[in-house]
């Protein structure tokens, strides 16, 4: 790029669906000026999901980052307006209860709203009644209330952001069909369309559904699979008859039969996700052809199939018995998208610079991400933490058709489910395991998925354990899934014998070449100019200094550094930067990782090497190249549980024989396989940030509690000036380690945490410290002392908690330090 065009790049958009428009306006607003939309279809209504979308607006979801783009959907569009019309109607969200459990999870919804800054209530069914006159409130439990949800007008809204994108310079080009991207050495050059070609140095699909043919023409994966879902209108009610204003009830889901309801004016409009996943292959759907432009179909819509349909009809009549007169009159089809994990895909490709997603986007979270990804663009970051949207979230396996479609389909059936927080999908599985796979499966162990990964949650062979153990605490039955005892009885071992942990998931880079000293120098937080053999806690901040990531960095040799880190997007981010002389390479597949922890772990660990595993001869955050038994390993000294131990990594091939060996000599010692969920409680105990859920890049690392990993003396690392000025000013929030005061009482993250009576903040993570006989849960809150008194909020009910001093557990280090 030359400099002209850097300080004025040309920003070319395909997609002038709600994305797209919304984008350019946010772009424009930020002083980018040469942007051009190309879409196929005709404006305003140029036939993707958006000219179609019934435009319901619920904004409470269990992601903090999705309330967030809600919020600011529903702010934006209020302050729209196109020909003295609102672009948003704030008629309020209603959700309903019909079972016991469906009414529970309205209370963990209320939570979640309370913790992200949505008002709601949980109301009586006699209040349904009245905020929705129409319903048989003799089948409904309660409901939770949301006044400030509603509809958006989704394509006025896209109009008047085209509007106001245009007054400010972007262009939009309708009756384009983009046909193919245009590249030179990795990145992006133009875009070529049925009527010529575009320049542009930033090219972002947001092209809907179509994506993964946008992203075909650049050699980018786009993993979403568009699926149809129904929705239909009624005939007049005389029931709504006289209605004046659009829509003057909530917006309105029944979850326990996957409908959604809204007014249309007299008539009612009715979603379904009830019937059995619909895919479309994105790939087959017709372009808009202009001859025929009159008696097309939208692209997006097709026809509604009456059997997919049936069953619904008959739980609408019976929610609603008015209707139970009257007949659909008209209903379609409708495509949009889905992606493996429910959430947007949104960022620029590793695999070509200057291409862009903003894609699998609600019309809801529209505003929101349009202005996250503006300010990506414009100034290299997002004010809000997107890493739960970054396309580069995906691994490698996580981006096959298959795993998409799969994935994809399921999350249309889920949608509107009761889903535990713990609860993995259960296809397609297993697809990566560790080489211990075997062992585990003969141990019994109950596994869960993270990353496409099998990893063990705790171990049925451990079960006789649990008999040993003072009385672990009962619990609610929402709780206790996805829990055992047998966790207790694993942690347990941990603290008083020694135990393996499978750490294969755990990321690993390697990072080589001349600079590569320099390189990780310049890019995080600590000082990592130390001799080979050292280990290294040390930070990857942003510009802002926001925490992207916490690794753990060895020096294997004065060229070759193994990093242990946390998601895909540090390689990305890592790789992104690295100058010519430094390679950047995930070497997680390919190799294992066994956590050796315990005080009996040097008693497993020394006999079985000739290398000395001392204290003196093996100190604490150091790492060695050493055998166990036959098994050539890298060991470190170190461990996310704090006790005495390393962990051990070796290539696949070998890890069977490694485990079969630790397993072997740990007979004697009462070894134990132990799996995550004794793994998280250990971690909390002892105050070690998950990055992700605990800290993210909206923190900076005083206020996350990991302020001791930064050397402000150290010579120009990234983020460090920013941090120059933060670390002058005192903190206004912090991490805080909580205890529940009743020994029985258990949160599980994401809870709201009330201070004087007031929401205050959340709790992130949270589980029971076995050690400490208390529930242990980390909130982000205004500064408080220890002591200070709180309430976390769990399924309604106020549960007691005190700030405590950190670390919880063994604050001297004196077991892991020995
Ligand atoms: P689109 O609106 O699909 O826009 C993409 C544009 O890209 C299209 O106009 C297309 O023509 C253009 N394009 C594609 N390929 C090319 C090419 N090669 N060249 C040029 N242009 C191209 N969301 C909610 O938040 N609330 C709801 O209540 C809701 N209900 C829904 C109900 C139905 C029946 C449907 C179908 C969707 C619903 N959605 C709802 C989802 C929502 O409509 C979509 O997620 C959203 O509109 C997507 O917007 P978009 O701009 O990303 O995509
Ligand atoms: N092991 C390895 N790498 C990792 C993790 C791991 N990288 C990602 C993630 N986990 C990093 N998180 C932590 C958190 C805490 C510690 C290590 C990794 C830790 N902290 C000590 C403390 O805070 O007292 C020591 C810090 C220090 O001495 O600087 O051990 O699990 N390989």
């Amino acid at each position: 790029m030359s400099s002209t065009t850097e300080s004025r790049p040309r920003v070319v958009i395909v997609g002038a669906g709600i994305m797209g428009c919304s984008l350019a306006d946010e772009l424009t607003a930020r002083g980018w000026r040469d942007i051009t939309v190309l879409e196929q279809g005709p404006l305003p209504a140029p036939g993707g999901s958006t000219s179609h979308a019934p435009g319901l607006v619920f904004q409470t979801s269990p992601s903090k980052t999705l309330t967030a783009f809600a919020r600011y959907t529903v702010e934006k569009f209020n302050s729209l307006a196109v020909d003295g019309v609102s672009c948003f109607d704030q008629v309020g969200g209603l959700e309903l209860a019909t079972t016991a459990e469906r009414l529970a999870d309205l209370h963990r919804r209320a939570g979640y709203a309370t913790s992200w800054g949505v008002r709601g209530e949980i109301v009586s069914a006699a209040r349904c009644k009245e905020l929705w006159p129409l319903i048989d409130e003799s089948v409904v439990l309660g409901g939770f209330h949301t006044p400030d949800d509603g509809l958006a007008r989704a394509v006025l809204a896209a109009r008047a952001q085209q509007a106001r994108a245009t007054e400010k310079g972007a262009r939009f080009l309708d009756r384009h069909t983009v046909t193919g991207i245009e590249r030179e050495n990795g990145r992006v050059t133009a875009v070529v369309t049925d009527r010529g070609t575009f320049l542009a140095d930033h090219v972002v699909s947001a092209a809907g559904f179509w994506g993964p043919v946008i992203g075909r023409m650049a050699g980018v994966d786009v993993p979403l699979q568009p699926l149809a879902h129904q929705y239909a209108r009624t005939k007049r009610l005389p029931e709504l008859a006289g209605a004046r204003a659009e829509a003057s009830k909530p917006i309105l889901r029944h979850q326990d039969r996957d409908l959604y309801f809204r007014e249309h004016h007299d008539r009612v409009g009715i979603g379904s996700y009830a019937h059995k996943p619909l895919p479309v292959d994105p790939f087959a759907i017709l372009p808009y052809d202009e001859a025929r432009a009159n008696d097309m179909e939208m692209p997006s819509s097709f026809p509604f199939t009456d059997e997919d349909w049936a069953p619904s009809w008959e739980d609408c009549r019976e929610l609603i018995p008015a209707l139970r007169d009257t007949e659909i009159e008209e209903g379609f089809n409708g495509v949009f998208s889905f992606t493996p994990d429910g959430m947007p895909l949104l960022g620029e490709s590793r695999q070509l610079r200057g291409f862009w997603l903003a894609e699998a986007v609600w019309v809801t979270h529209s505003a929101g991400v349009a202005k996250a990804v503006a300010e990506w663009m414009v100034d290299g970051r997002a004010s809000i933490d997107l890493h739960e949207c970054e396309l580069t979230r995906f691994e490698e396996a996580q981006r096959s058709p298959s795993y998409v479609r799969e994935r994809g389909s399921r999350q249309f059936v889920e949608v509107y489910d009761v889903l535990h927080p713990l609860q993995p999908m259960e296809q397609p599985r297993p697809l990566r395991v560790s080489p211990f796979y075997a062992r585990q499966r003969e141990l019994g162990a109950r596994f869960l998925e993270g990353g496409g990964w099998e990893r063990p949650h705790w171990y049925e062979a451990n079960a006789p354990l649990v008999d040993a153990l003072a009385p672990v605490p009962e619990r609610d039955a929402w709780s206790a899934r996805y829990w055992s005892p047998i966790a207790a009885a694993e942690a347990k071992a941990t603290r008083e014998r020694v135990a393996l942990y499978d750490m294969t998931p755990l990321r690993r880079l390697e990072v080589t070449g001349p600079g590569a000293l320099g390189f990780l120098q310049h890019m995080t937080s600590n000082n990592l100019r130390k001799k080979p053999g050292a280990v290294t806690y040390t930070l990857l901040l942003d510009e802002a200094g926001g925490v992207r990531s916490d690794l753990t960095v060895a020096r294997l040799a004065v060229d070759r550094f193994q990093v242990g880190a946390n998601s895909p997007a540090d390689l990305d981010w890592l790789t992104r930067h690295a100058p010519d002389d430094v390679h950047v390479r995930d070497i997680t597949s390919g190799t294992c990782c066994i956590g050796v922890w315990g005080p009996l772990a040097r008693d497993l660990v020394q006999p079985l090497t000739r290398d000395d595993f001392s204290h003196e001869g093996f100190g604490y955050f150091r790492a060695k190249e050493a055998h166990v038994g036959h098994v050539p390993v890298t060991a470190m000294r170190l461990s996310y549980v704090g006790e005495l131990g390393w962990e051990l990594y070796t290539s696949a091939d070998l890890g069977l024989r490694l485990w079969d060996t630790l397993w072997e000599a740990g007979r004697e010692h009462g070894v134990v396989a132990a799996g995550r969920s004794a793994f998280n409680s250990l971690r909390l105990e002892k105050g070690y940030r998950a990055w992700g859920v605990d800290m993210t890049d909206e923190h900076n690392p005083y206020e996350a509690g990991v302020g001791f990993a930064v050397r402000m003396d150290k010579d120009g690392f990234v983020g460090q000036e920013a941090l120059r000025e933060i670390s002058r000013s005192e903190p206004t929030r912090r991490l805080t380690p909580l205890l529940l005061d009743d020994p029985a009482a258990v949160v599980l993250g994401k809870e709201p945490v009330h201070v004087d009576g007031a929401p205050a903040g959340y709790v992130t993570s949270a589980s029971y410290g076995y050690t400490l006989g208390r529930c242990v849960a980390y909130a982000w809150l205004p500064v408080l002392p220890a002591g200070a008194g709180v309430h976390i909020e769990y399924f309604g009910e106020k549960i007691r908690a005190t700030v405590a001093d950190e670390p919880l557990f063994d604050p001297k280090m004196t077991r892991i330090r020995r």
